[in-house]
């Protein structure tokens, strides 16, 4: 099992219940165990659209022994469940689930690139990751 951080960000619909509800789905991913949950904060929209709503963003510690894309596959499929739909980039979302870190690993490939690139350059990231490590 490796230590991962994950961020979650939401700014459609009811965004409470999307942060939690994916935390539900999260625990039941095989091999893999939630740690630690941040708060939720409130922060304005990034990027995108003009006038989106504000996110709610969160981070969540884990425990898994999946792949980093194995890990990806899974998170990927629980956006779509919890009704994620393509919109423009950074346009609002329900949910959005980006992998920050998955151990000390650096991953470098078309579908996934870890450490998440603009971790660092984000408070509305690393405001509630240093909650939770
Ligand atoms: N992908 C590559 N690396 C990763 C990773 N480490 N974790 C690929 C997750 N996915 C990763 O992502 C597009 C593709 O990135 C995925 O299919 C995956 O293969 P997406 O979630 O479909 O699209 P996106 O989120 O619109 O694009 P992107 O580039 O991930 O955007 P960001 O950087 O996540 O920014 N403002 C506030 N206040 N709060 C936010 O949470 N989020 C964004 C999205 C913009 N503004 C925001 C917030
Ligand atoms: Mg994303």
């Amino acid at each position: 099992m490796v230590t991962c951080y994950l961020g979650l960000g939401a700014n459609l619909g009811n965004r409470h219940s999307a942060i939690r509800n994916a935390v539900t789905e999260i625990s039941r991913i095989p091999k893999t165990r939630v740690l630690k949950l941040s708060h939720l904060i409130k922060t304005k929209a990034l990027g995108g659209p003009k006038d989106q709503p504000d996110f709610l963003n969160a981070a969540l510690k884990i425990k898994t022994a999946l792949t980093p894309l194995e890990l990806l596959d899974n998170l990927k499929t629980i956006e779509k469940k919890l009704g994620r739909k393509k919109t423009v980039r950074w346009g609002p979302r329900a949910i959005d689930l980006d992998i920050l870190f998955y151990s000390n690993r650096v991953v470098n490939n078309k579908r996934l690139k870890v450490p998440h690139p603009r971790v660092f350059e984000r408070l509305f990231v690393l405001k509630p990751l240093i909650e939770v490590i």
